[in-house]
């Protein structure tokens, strides 16, 4: 019975959602370097300092290119790997475990998968030991045709987690070089980045970059080291372009998650008074309260497309979560996933982001499933909305569709109906499912 709601939703609701729009195809058979930026929050592209702003190069990959501002991470306790995998599948991971680790031998539709149709190579690319968030396994299941882990990089320089971002990147050329070389194909090739990671304290090797009041507090080595992987982005862009690798490409890169920055480091940088040198008080009329759904909207991490050609020059303001990434993307390169949960963006003008543990939010409110209140964005008051038990409801309702196709293994049991050419008529699915 449950086997057959969850098959029901997703012919009715999820599949053939094909749209049609300026931006259908427009980076048809391209190479495709997916950036997946490690704890890359968006409130830090804004930041600057005497040196300058915090992530200049960022800033104009996100001025060139197609920007969404209002962009959030949609991952439970698997962070980096549950971003991954949302990422490529347009589901959203488990909610009472790690996706990557318990339900690697599951069937997906992955954004490679369906390049693979299309006759791409693709390949994934991390510094870190290859069994971390058991991507050895997932990254496989995911349908990547190769891994380059840890042991296909020379560790030369490390910082924080292990092998740096710059190194990371500038070997990473020469294998995307040797492959584009040796695959006659289009190539999508994923790049993990670590560098910038929690708890940010290897900050003698980041480089000099002064951030003023914040010197010496964890929200100011936050920053330093974004500035670092700023710095280790340019120079895989720019290397990239020296080596003719972005003349018929596109860039797609996310924030993987927030980086667990806490609420008086927040108000370090938003109630700080340049003219006396000192803090505001909650008395003071310039006071920003870093209040719960304040925080929530500076979890916000960057999702941006760009391309050396094409100059979009467009910021999205939107709500957008992790699964629409792949319906958007989708879109613009030709396929379709039939079991997709999110929406392309540029389809739609309202959205509404759904988190694994029941949180949700759309352009004015955020819904917390543990206090079970609805705060406005606009004062943090909590709001009386009559159809709240009905929208929840329905929230609950796709979380679960999510979970019961990861736990269930709907996909290989759909996907199999679909090889014997069992494309079911509403008559024909209830026979089949009673
Ligand atoms: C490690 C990396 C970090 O390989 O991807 O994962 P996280 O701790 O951010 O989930």
């Amino acid at each position: 019975e449950e086997v057959s709601v969850v098959l029901e939703d997703l012919v009715d609701g999820n599949l053939n959602t094909e749209t049609v729009n300026e931006y259908s195809d427009i980076f048809k058979g391209r190479d495709i370097y997916v950036i997946h930026y490690e704890s890359a929050q968006a409130f830090a592209m804004d930041q600057e300092f005497e040196d300058g702003p915090v992530t200049p190069f960022l800033n104009k990959m996100a001025s060139e290119g197609l920007y969404f501002n209002n962009f959030y991470p949609q991952h439970s306790v698997g962070t980096s790997s549950d971003t991954e995998f949302t990422f490529n599948t347009s589901l959203l991971p488990i909610n009472n475990g790690t996706v990557f680790m318990t339900h690697a031998n599951r069937e997906y539709v992955s954004l490679q998968k369906l390049l693979k149709q299309e006759g791409y190579y693709s390949m994934s690319m991390h510094g870190n030991n290859g069994d971390f968030w058991n991507r050895n396994m997932m990254h496989k299941t995911l349908g990547y045709d190769r891994f380059f882990s840890k042991n296909d990089y020379v560790i030369d320089e490390e910082i924080g987690l292990g092998l740096s971002d710059k190194s990371f990147f500038r070997q990473s050329i020469e294998k995307i070089k040797e492959t584009k070389e040796q695959q006659n194909s289009p190539v999508i090739s994923t790049l993990i980045t670590l560098t910038n990671h929690y708890p940010f304290d290897d900050v003698d090797k980041y480089g000099e970059f002064n951030v003023g009041h914040l010197e010496g507090t964890d929200i100011g080595n936050y920053l330093k080291s974004f500035h670092y992987a700023d710095e280790a982005l340019q120079t895989f862009i720019e290397g990239m372009d020296q080596e003719g690798l972005l003349d018929n490409a596109i860039v797609v890169l996310y924030g993987d998650h927030h980086a667990k920055i806490s609420k008086s480091d927040y108000e370090k940088v938003y109630n700080y008074d340049e003219t006396t040198e000192d803090y505001y008080n909650e008395e003071d009329p310039q006071y920003t309260a870093i209040n719960g759904v304040y925080k929530e909207q500076l979890k916000r991490t960057p999702f941006i497309i760009w391309s050396k050609d094409k100059k979009i020059n467009e910021t999205i303001n939107t709500p957008m979560g992790m699964v629409d990434a792949l319906p958007t993307l989708s879109n613009m390169l030709g396929i379709l996933n039939p079991y997709q949960l999110g929406v392309d963006m540029m389809s739609v003008k309202e959205n509404t982001v759904v988190f694994p543990d029941g949180d949700w939010l759309n352009s004015n409110h955020y819904y917390s499933a543990s206090s079970s209140k609805l705060y406005s964005f606009n004062n943090d008051e909590v709001i009386e909305d009559p159809d709240l038990i009905a929208t929840n409801h329905m929230i609950d309702e796709k979380i679960e569709l999510s979970n019961n196709i990861i736990q269930n293994d709907l996909i290989r049991f759909f996907n199999g109906l679909l090889a014997q050419n069992k494309v079911l008529t509403p008559e024909q699915r209830s026979i089949m499912y009673t």
